[in-house]
């Protein structure tokens, strides 16, 4: 794939009012257009300097016409954001500047940029991998403290680095195995990889492969959030906890049992950490056709959760959902006691005793308790190590990370119990390594680049 010839352009800022607008462009022509617009004193024809601005009135090439006073602000390749030559033209906000000066510069010989195009540039002038590319996205559309803070420690390189050290072994074995390398102070005959060498370096990328798919559920959660389903009887109280969890009232409290019929989803920011709290129609043998439906997404959300907060009311402690929470070892399952106000302080205490949190929505008993335990359930300090270290990586990434893994354990297999030959050995470990060059963009094709940009923004 060679690199782009065209100079592309693209209003930079977020739609609407404000109080600046950025129109980009990146190309080889990117100074030719802006000079058209903003004149030669702004932009000279030698020795533009870099990373300086100017003021400039920005007028429309075909006429003359001032279409708006601003900044001029060229960047020079290579040290730009795509590697290409950049220039900002900094205009005032609102929607009408902005779109009157891409035309002008779609008229000067520019053309608008796709989705993500500035950033697949960037990926092709290697001033970022792929990984990090897709982090510049993550970074956007990060809601929250974790996210973004994982976001910005992927970018500056944190998976790159730990992949990059995984190949680094791979990669040199490859070329060992194809015999385009010997071993220092060996003769050519001696030239092919010991077994037991062989081994060495597949267990330890093996090893560390491990390690850093160990971390793929705390970097979902980083991402996405923490889901927390609460789970129970009609009337045990669940919208009301939710309710009181979120401070709001979102979702629909009645006496009246089946009120909740779809399953309401919410977003709770606690200890640095999100949880997404689920609230879902009550568990019971019987119920109308709509409440069953209702129970069974229920059901779906418990299987997907990381948290189950399993109510019952004080007045009553068999629990109905019991049977519905996931066996599945990743899900934590709190159990949690509600309408404290009703019961006496006795029946409080045994519930205690009984390991439950005890909680009431009314006046607010046992909620500092229940945030607390949902803390440690998502591990909310690991969640903050995984976000410092940068392993947040997506689900792409993650399918990357196991499809190696799994080759080469069926590689390590076929060296182990039948001394695969070594054009056999290489075949499979360069295969291995398209995998892991996917990650950081390494190896990568058109369809795949298609597929990682069209999650970006027109203008990033
Ligand atoms: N006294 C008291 N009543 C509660 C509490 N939580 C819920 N309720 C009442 O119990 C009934 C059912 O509550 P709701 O939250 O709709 O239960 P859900 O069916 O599990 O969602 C309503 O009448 C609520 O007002 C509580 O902590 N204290
Ligand atoms: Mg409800």
């Amino acid at each position: 794939m060679t690199a782009p010839h065209d100079t592309i352009v693209a209003v930079a800022t977020a739609a609407g009012e404000g109080g600046l607008a950025i129109v980009r462009l990146s190309g080889p022509g990117a100074l030719a257009v802006a000079r058209r617009l903003a004149g030669e004193r702004a932009l000279p024809r030698r020795d533009v300097p870099s990373h300086l601005a100017r003021a400039a009135t920005l007028r429309a090439p075909a006429d003359g016409e001032v279409l708006d006073r601003g900044l001029v602000l060229p960047m020079l390749a290579p040290r730009s954001y795509t590697g290409e030559d950049v220039v900002e033209l900094h205009c005032h906000g609102g929607v009408l500047c902005a779109r009157r000066v891409v035309r002008a510069c779609l008229d000067a010989g520019a053309r608008p940029a796709g989705p993500g195009e500035f950033t697949r540039r960037a990926f092709l002038n290697g001033r970022l991998s792929l990984d990090q590319a897709e982090a510049v996205a993550d970074l956007i559309h990060a809601e929250d403290e974790l996210a973004g803070r994982a976001a910005l420690r992927q970018l500056s390189g944190g998976l790159r680095r730990e992949v990059g050290a995984i190949e680094g072994p791979l990669l040199e074995l490859l070329a060992r195995l194809e015999g385009g390398l010997e071993f220092e102070g060996e003769d050519a005959a001696a030239a092919a990889v010991p077994r037991d060498r062989l081994l060495a370096v597949l267990d330890a990328a093996l090893a560390a492969l491990a390690a850093l798919l160990a971390d793929a559920d705390a970097a979902r959660r980083v991402r996405e959030g923490v889901h927390v389903v609460l789970l129970g009887a009609p009337n045990a109280g669940k919208s009301s906890l939710f309710n009181a969890l979120l401070a709001q009232e979102r979702a629909l409290v009645d006496a009246e049992p089946g009120t909740t019929r779809d399953v309401v989803a919410a977003r709770l920011r606690h200890g640095g950490v999100v949880f997404v709290l689920h609230d879902t129609a009550g568990l019971r043998p019987d119920g109308g056709r709509v409440e069953s439906l209702g129970m069974a997404r229920a059901r779906e959300a418990a299987a997907a959760a990381d948290v189950v907060l399993l109510l019952s009311d004080l007045a009553d402690l068999t629990n109905p959902g019991e049977g519905d929470v996931p066996a599945d070892a990743g899900v934590t399952v709190l159990r949690v006691a509600t309408k404290a106000d009703l019961a006496d302080a006795a029946r409080r205490a045994a519930a205690r005793e009984a390991g439950l949190v005890v909680t009431s929505a009314r006046d607010g008993t046992g909620l500092d308790e229940l945030r607390a335990a949902l803390l440690e359930a998502a591990d909310g300090g690991r969640l903050r190590e995984v976000a410092d270290l940068g392993h947040v990586f997506n689900e792409r990434h993650r399918h990357r990370l196991a499809a190696a893994r799994e080759e080469l354990a069926a590689l390590r297999g076929e060296v182990a119990l039948r001394d695969a030959p070594a054009e056999v050995a290489a075949g499979l470990l360069a295969g291995i390594l398209a995998e892991l060059g996917e990650v950081t963009g390494r190896v990568f094709s058109e369809h795949l680049l298609g597929e990682v940009f069209a999650r970006f923004c027109v203008g990033k």
